[in-house]
């Protein structure tokens, strides 16, 4: 973040503001970890500030500081409508094209409000006021603890705020194990576990909080991966049908797609989910090293992301959708190799 930005919105801050600050939807750990984190500092500084959600969450981010006060607009869309009307600040966190709100869009585009942006994501849109947008970021969270250092106030990062920073550190590196943890992420992280983030907790509270019916779904999943040696890459597939008959909720399949890059020699991985209700096969990539999911995912399945995390779709079949993939992958053998 440059200067004159800094200084422009902590001129902003430093008078009484209506602020609204919105994750992307389907949001994550980081997602929400970020918003509620900078929601706890500018509540803490006098300001009157909600976090809306687009949509809900999974049940293991509910603990989270603050939970209760976050707004959800697909569930109490007229008071979000007129926070966002009356909002004269608006923060957007961990993402950055306003399509990625999906029916919030039309509202955002509407809004009066100064917009600020904290993101880690490629390319961003040119939609904000004040952008503070770096893809060399674990996290957004990582961005939201520098944003408050920016400001001068390191020191007044609390237990709640070290809390849901941490969280996402801790999802969005794959507990600090992706290619974007620095020795500075975890002079982060180590820095918000002396200021009230309890680290044990939040692991047990985020990760150890599986189903019955979220194993026996894994190990469906499981039993469906391919396995392609020669292009050093594994791919899982789950059928609506597979889905339904394991008593599937929304969030369910979330880290299925990196069981695939435990395999020895794998560094590409994928899921593809069936979404009959959609009519889409909704796809996550994984990949270790140099390899660009985020490319591949752009150029071949409407979709996008980080070098070593992406998403995409695909409007074919299951198997139509896998064959293709299949045959993509000798155009990349060579950087599979690499
Ligand atoms: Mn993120």
């Amino acid at each position: 973040m440059n200067l004159k930005d800094i200084e422009a919105t902590e001129a902003l801050l430093s008078s009484p503001q209506k602020i609204v600050i919105v994750p992307h939807k389907n949001p994550d750990g980081d997602a929400i970890g970020s918003t509620m984190g900078l929601y706890h500092y500018l509540k803490n500084r006098g300001q009157d500030a909600t976090v809306i959600s687009p949509n809900d969450y999974p049940k293991f981010l509910k603990w989270i500081p603050g939970n209760e006060h976050i707004v959800n607009f697909e569930k109490d869309s007229n008071h979000a409508k007129q926070l966002i009307a009356e909002a004269t600040i608006i923060f957007t966190l961990d993402f950055n094209h306003l399509g990625r709100i999906d029916q919030m869009q039309p509202y955002l585009q509407e809004a009066k409000a100064t917009f600020i942006m904290i993101d880690h994501h490629q390319a961003p849109g040119d939609y904000a006021d004040i952008m503070y947008s770096d893809v060399s970021m674990s996290s957004t969270c990582e961005m939201v603890y520098n944003f408050i250092e920016f400001l001068g106030h390191r020191d007044q990062i609390n237990a709640d705020i070290a809390n849901c920073l941490y969280t996402g550190i801790m999802t969005d590196t794959g507990s600090f194990k992706f290619l974007s943890t620095t020795s500075r992420t975890h002079r982060v992280a180590a820095d918000l576990i002396d200021k009230g983030a309890n680290n044990t907790l939040i692991h047990n509270k985020v990760f150890d909080t599986n189903t019955p019916s979220r194993l026996h779904l894994l190990g469906c999943a499981l039993k469906n991966m391919v396995i392609m040696e020669d292009y050093h890459t594994a791919f899982i597939t789950l059928s609506q049908e597979e889905l339904d008959s394991n008593n599937y909720k929304k969030g369910d399949t979330e880290g299925f797609v990196n069981y695939g890059l435990t395999l020895d020699g794998i560094c590409f991985a994928v899921i593809f989910i069936e979404n009959k209700e959609d009519g889409i096969i909704k796809i996550s990539f994984r990949s270790e090293g140099d390899f660009s999911v985020n490319e591949f995912a752009k150029k071949h399945f409407q979709g996008g992301g980080h070098t070593n995390a992406a998403g995409g779709k695909s409007d074919m079949p299951l198997e139509e959708t896998t064959a293709y993939f299949v045959s993509l992958l000798e155009n990349y053998k060579e950087q599979l190799n690499a």
